[in-house]
């Protein structure tokens, strides 16, 4: 069947053109970030540009960049680019610690936003036949209403659940004859134990699609919700800083993420030096924002590794591909001397048929030793065996793990429903070394 495209203009551009757009645009918001934004106009001036020395994307690199911190000092509007009588939404992420970073929008960003939903949701092929559940959280987290105006825009059939109640989302399923939902991956394999333990048939329902975003997940993950929900599990990415879900999202042949450049111009940076690295190479995304007016954004540094692919996809977008994102900057623990991601540690516990998977790392120094502790929910049926069974299984985790890392681990294994679940961002490391 043939790929829909919801603007096959902007999606399917020659590069060369697309540069073009991407200059015209980078010139613009350079101009109105340098007259409306005092942060940005010191920044430059510290530097010694003014916006004629920036004519192409080639020039981006001259530009400075922005980081999460500079949006937290300047809390809450200091870095809006508009008077507040034309801002129309703002949203908040919560963050860690301290204040949230706060966005705002005008009524054209809100209308770009859409737009680059409405791809997001055509590219998952969500149509609007389609009855889709947004369990993302709905508020000043960005998923919920941000997939929901998207959703309408195609004309699906919008169900604004919500994240939380499993059994109400799974009535809805059921009852709506649900097409598509829109979560976090963990959640959907939360939602998939829940099926499972109530006897529902994921075949007995019309679920066809998930869009699932707002966190890391594997491929091993996407595989498991696939085949334990029965759908297409399509990746969905996004920040608030740069809008919210939409920057880039997977088509059906799932091999990319296609970046909605023409809004947003994004770079890898090597995360040290902060010099572009070359081309397919990884590093940290960084992005520009050229069309926004509420909260435009020069060169802000993600801290998400990926690289870039510009070839054009098998579904005939040529939009600039990011590689599946699996991990950031600051989410590398550093054990020992090793460097690990959590990711890796996930994709070793999925492919073990013998684990669930639901997981939690635990970092802790003892003495001047850091120790990496990996809980795991194990699944029921092994859980009640003998316990010679259960060493054995602790060992070749351990070992699994080992082989991959090459670090040794201590494994604990937990019944099934010991780890938290949550309905939005699951919280996979816990860090006791910063808290002492
Ligand atoms: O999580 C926006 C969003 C909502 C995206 C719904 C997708 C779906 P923030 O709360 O600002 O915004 O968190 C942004 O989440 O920098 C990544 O580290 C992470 N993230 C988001 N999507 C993905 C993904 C929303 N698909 C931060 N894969 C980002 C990996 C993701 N990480």
């Amino acid at each position: 069947m043939a790929h829909r495209i919801w603007n096959e203009t902007m999606e399917c551009m020659d590069r060369e053109s697309m540069r073009k757009i991407q200059s015209i645009r980078l010139r613009e918001i350079v101009e109105h970030v340098y007259h409306n934004t005092p942060f940005y106009r010191n920044k430059m001036q510290e530097l010694g540009i003014t916006p004629e020395d920036i004519n192409s994307v080639d020039d981006l690199v001259k530009l400075p960049f922005t980081v999460k911190t500079d949006l937290r000092d300047n809390y809450p509007f200091g870095l809006f680019a508009v008077p507040s009588s034309e801002i129309v939404r703002v949203h908040a992420s919560s963050g860690t610690t301290g204040k949230p970073t706060v966005v705002g929008y005008t009524r054209k960003d809100l209308t770009t936003w859409s737009e680059v939903m409405a791809r997001t949701f055509t590219g998952a092929g969500v149509h609007s036949n389609d009855f889709i559940q947004i369990a993302y959280g709905y508020g000043l987290f960005t998923g919920g209403l941000g997939a929901h105006y998207g959703a309408e825009k195609v004309g699906a059939s919008v169900i604004p659940i919500s994240g939380g109640n499993t059994d109400k989302q799974l009535q809805l399923i059921q009852d709506f004859k649900t097409n598509a939902i829109a979560m976090t991956p963990s959640y959907a394999l939360h939602l998939a134990e829940v099926m499972e333990e109530r006897g529902i048939d994921p075949e007995s329902l019309d679920l066809r699609v998930g869009i699932f975003g707002a966190e890391p997940w594997t491929e091993s993950m996407r595989k498991e919700i696939e085949e334990r929900l029965k759908i297409k599990a399509i990746d969905i990415y996004g920040l608030s800083e740069i809008i919210g879900p939409g920057v880039s999202f997977e088509c059906e042949d799932q091999c990319g993420l296609h970046i909605n450049e023409d809004h947003f111009i994004p770079e890898i940076v090597d995360p040290e030096t902060l010099k572009p690295v070359a081309e397919g190479e990884e590093g940290e995304l960084v992005f520009t924002t050229v069309t926004k007016e509420g909260l435009p954004l020069l060169r802000y540094r993600t801290k998400d590794l990926t690289s870039l692919n510009y070839e054009k996809c098998s579904c005939g977008r040529t939009l600039v591909r990011m590689k599946k994102c699996t991990g950031r900057s600051d989410d590398m623990l550093i054990i020992r001397g090793v460097n690990v991601f959590p990711s890796q540690v996930e994709s070793v516990l999925l492919e073990m048929s013998e684990t669930e998977p639901h997981y939690l790392l635990i970092v802790e120094r003892v003495g001047t030793m850091d120790t990496l502790t990996v809980m795991v929910e194990v699944q029921n049926e092994f859980f009640s065996d003998e316990i010679s069974k259960l060493e054995a299984l602790q060992k070749k985790i351990k070992q699994n793990i080992q082989n991959l890392l090459g670090l040794s681990v201590n494994v604990k294994l937990v019944e099934p429903k010991t780890i938290e679940r949550t309905a939005g961002k699951s919280k996979r490391v816990i860090d006791k070394r910063v808290l002492q």
